[in-house]
């Protein structure tokens, strides 16, 4: 259709000029030239390593945008069911490197910049990380997309555009310095488009009209308007010609009448405020994992962003003419957690107040559209607005929450009449001072799917914070859809060598896109060769980690050590504490023994690295110990190579390819219950890692899969936190005999002012000690023993590395991507021929 409305000549000259993209070593040297004199405006004299870098990066970003628009031809033509992943946070790290691999002419660049005078390395490492997410979740969305294009499913990832993505991370005098990360200097990676524009409202009053009809409706007047610019980000699949697409809004002040207005009445610095207020809000991403501050730009963020998607897909969904009754047919939405909520009520808004549809009928089609994927059951974590707050920046929104809650309530006590406890407890209001929204209640009354994201997490939130819409809708709206990574990167990207070994086994790289193929290895397991390579490939990488380490922190570390890594934001609930007490513990042994003794011992290097959110200071002291130990124990010569203790500053993703292929033993060692799967447990495994952590999150499904004897697990179970911690509240406890030592030489400050560390102690001495530190500190102590015992026979510690980078097939994002696409979204890839 489209191709006839244009006439045949025209095509044929279209045709014969456009666009390809470089196929061979030549042609990519030439469009990497071409791009360094007239994009970059350089020349051979001053082409440094960043100018190759975008060079480079310009070349492959032209074969991107032309498989992107071939993408988004065929899958406009075929007009079938595409799905939008909603998400606040995208972790995308580098692109190019990544780029490279999925369109597969990694070779052929790095033969060509080898001879433009250019190390691939250098080039790539030139790459500032796109850093548009906190941790998990971010990173997830990020491994989504991949597996989303890989697999070939029209799909969009919708975001903010953040000017400041997650801020740098400095250590200076053992404290967290934050640093605002500008990263949008040169970005190769976007397409602005400047012609993809929505006006966005705030504010204002929503205003009751009767119309002749008899009829009522709702009309959203005054207040500000904000206009969401469109960016786009091509989203290359591996080994397909898919790339779609990561639209991101940036917001600017709209165009409209109010500025002219201002500035013709020579208001020109209000004219200017104006402007600077609306770029605001997408002007950072907020630094908290974990924890809901309820700000009001927080709140404008979220509607800026799910108004101008929502009015995107609407767009689109519009063209085909087709009947709003088939909008779930064709559009599936998923929230990546609540902070997207509002994309619910804003449908219901268009689909009632703008296109006149029945409340009922327009509100079933949005529960058919949305689904939601809950990431946490921390109480602290989930969102609440408040009533006042959303009546003044969302009027029309609010009411149309409150009728929701009306109806829903309803429903609830035809259901169950007599129960007021019950509809005070599911109301999306509640009754507090002030009222306030609860944004998960509201995810789940308007969705279809509600998913955990690891089996435990998911039985967790039926039978705690969900549990009574479980009773309300049944069990079957509620199901788990398990985390995975995706292997590309963390696998091929970050671990060539591995990759390349596993390759060579199996006979090809298709393990990258079926990684239940790994199994395959098992059977090399007694083969001294591939066992001898296999570790000498850990041995590589560990090297790679300790020259980083030594270039930026000064330390020099042994890398036939233990490496021992636990790299992931800080807070109390991942229990960096139990590790650092645990390190604090080691070194008073090794000072308390005799020379002999020591002679025993695994050398080992403990690695942290993590941000805490800016204004969590118990991190912050987390950290700040942490670091204060490490300069006590690696310069200590009684201790030499038997301990090193380092903090890798500004743990992002690009460093995490570092770290993650080098360790030995990982921890993953949350209170039991509180980590909703974890990603990293799955990474450092699939990297021939293995790990130490408790029997929460998917740890429990590795387990399953690569089986007990290939993990260290400890520490109390999640049935048994509960009762631990009344115990701690009304009974008093006793506190762990070798914690207590610790307690002792912090306190008598061998680690410097112990005043620092004071509350830190407090927390577990006298305020509860709620994520049991102290409880699971003796089965801590036992199973790091049975890490170093273990590690002395090498010969069976490979072993359970390759039997464990064997089984985890499971722990892909395309299995994953395939569960919500069947269970959820119920779309289909659209293959290209
Ligand atoms: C994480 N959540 C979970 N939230 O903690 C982790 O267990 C899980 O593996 C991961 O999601 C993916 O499912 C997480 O990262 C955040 O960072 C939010 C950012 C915005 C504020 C609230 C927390």
């Amino acid at each position: 259709l489209v191709e006839a409305s244009i006439p045949e000549h025209l095509r044929e000259v279209w045709k014969k000029y456009s666009a390809t993209g470089f196929e061979n070593k030549d042609e990519f040297e030439r469009e990497f030239v071409r791009h360094v004199e007239t994009t970059l405006a350089r020349s051979l004299y001053n082409c440094d390593d960043l100018a190759a870098y975008s060079g480079t990066a310009l070349a492959f970003r032209d074969r991107l945008i032309i498989e992107w628009n071939k993408t988004q031809q065929r899958q406009t033509m075929v007009d079938q069911k595409r799905v939008y992943y909603l998400s606040l946070e995208f972790l995308m790290g580098r692109a190019l490197d990544n780029a490279m691999l999925n369109v597969g002419k990694k070779e052929t660049a790095k033969e060509g910049l080898e001879e433009l005078g250019f190390r691939i390395e250098d080039v790539i490492n030139q790459e500032h990380d796109a850093a548009l997410g906190n941790g998990g979740l971010g990173r997830l969305a990020a491994c989504f997309l991949d597996s989303m294009a890989t697999l070939n499913y029209p799909a969009w990832g919708y975001g903010l555009r953040y000017r400041y993505g997650i801020f740098k991370q400095e250590i200076i005098d053992g404290y967290q310095v934050e640093i605002p990360d500008y990263w949008l200097d040169f970005n190769p990676w976007e397409f602005p488009r400047h012609d993809i524009t929505v006006d966005i409202q705030f504010y204002g009053q929503s205003v009751r009209q009767e119309n002749e009809d008899g009829s009522i409706t709702y009309n959203w007047h005054g207040g500000e308007i904000v206009q969401a610019v469109a960016y786009d980000v091509p989203i290359p699949g591996y080994s397909t010609e898919t790339t779609n697409n990561l639209r991101l809004w940036s917001s600017k002040a709209s165009s409209g009448e109010f500025d002219f207005q201002k500035f013709n009445a020579g208001e020109y610095e209000l004219a200017v405020s104006d402007q600077q207020r609306a770029e605001t809000i997408s002007a950072v991403l907020y630094p908290n994992d974990n924890l809901e501050r309820g700000k009001e730009l927080r709140l404008k963020q979220q509607y800026f962003w799910c108004a101008a998607s929502l009015y995107d897909i609407v767009r689109r969904f519009k063209k085909t003419k087709r009947a709003w009754s088939e909008f779930p047919d064709q559009v599936a939405i998923q929230l990546n957690d609540t902070h997207p909520t509002l994309a619910i009520v804003e449908l219901q808004r268009i689909l009632v107040d703008l296109e006149g549809l029945e409340w009922d009928e327009a509100w079933k089609i949005v529960v058919e559209t949305f689904g939601y994927t809950n990431h946490t059951v921390l109480p602290e974590a989930l969102e609440k607005w408040s009533v006042p707050l959303m009546q003044h920046l969302l009027p029309r929104h609010l009411q149309i929450i409150y009728d929701i809650n009306l109806f829903f309530l309803q429903q609830v006590e035809r259901k169950f009449p007599n129960e007021r406890e019950l509809l005070a407890r599911v109301s999306i209001i509640e009754e507090s001072q002030p009222k306030m929204v609860r944004m998960a209640y509201l995810a789940i009354i308007g969705s279809h799917k509600v998913n955990g994201v690891a089996e435990l997490h998911s039985d967790l939130i039926k039978s705690t914070i969900f549990k009574d819409f479980v009773k309300i809708y049944g069990p079957d709206k509620f199901t788990n859809v398990t985390n995975g990574i995706t292997p590309r990167r963390w696998l091929h990207q970050a671990n060539p060598r591995l990759s390349k070994l596993i390759a060579s086994k199996l006979g090809s790289y298709d393990f990258l896109t079926d990684l239940t193929l790994l199994d395959g290895i098992e059977r090399y397991i007694d083969d001294k060769e591939f066992r001898t390579e296999w570790a000498d490939i850990k041995t590589e990488n560990k090297k790679r980690l300790a020259k980083h380490i030594k270039d930026t922190t000064g330390y020099t570390i042994n890398p036939t050590s233990l490496f021992d890594v636990q790299v992931k934001r800080i807070h109390e609930y991942k229990r960096q504490q139990l590790n650092i007490f645990g390190v604090i513990h080691r070194y008073l042994k090794i000072k308390s023994m005799t020379p002999e003794e020591r002679k025993k011992l695994v050398p080992r290097v403990s690695i942290f690295g993590g941000k805490a959110a800016p204004g969590y200071w118990m991190a912050k002291t987390i950290i700040h110990l942490i670091n204060k130990v490490g300069q006590v124990v690696n310069n200590d010569t009684d201790v030499g190579d038997l301990l090193k203790v380092i903090f890798i500053e500004d743990y992002n993703v690009s460093k995490a390819e570092i770290i993650v292929p080098a360790s030995d033993i990982s921890e993953h060692i949350s209170t039991a219950g509180t980590e909703a799967s974890g990603t990293s447990n799955m990474k450092f495994v699939l990297n021939g890692g293995l790990i130490i952590g408790t029997c929460d999150g998917a740890n429990i499904e590795i387990t399953r899969e690569i089986t007990e004897s290939n993990i260290f697990l400890f520490g109390n179970l999640a049935e048994d936190v509960e009762t631990l911690r009344e115990t701690h509240r009304y009974k008093g406890f006793t506190l762990d005999e070798d914690l207590a030592k610790v307690f002792e030489s912090i306190r008598s400050g061998t680690f410097g002012d112990p005043k620092a560390f004071e509350s830190l102690i407090a927390s577990i001495t006298d305020h509860g000690d709620y994520y049991l530190v102290s409880d699971d500190f003796k089965s801590y102590i036992q199973t790091q023993a049975l890490v170093d015992e273990d590690f002395l026979k090498q010969d069976e510690w490979i072993a359970k590395s390759i039997t464990s980078v064997a089984r985890m097939g499971f722990f892909s994002t395309d299995r994953v991507i395939n569960e919500y696409a069947e269970s959820i979204w119920n779309v289909e890839p659209l293959v290209v021929e």
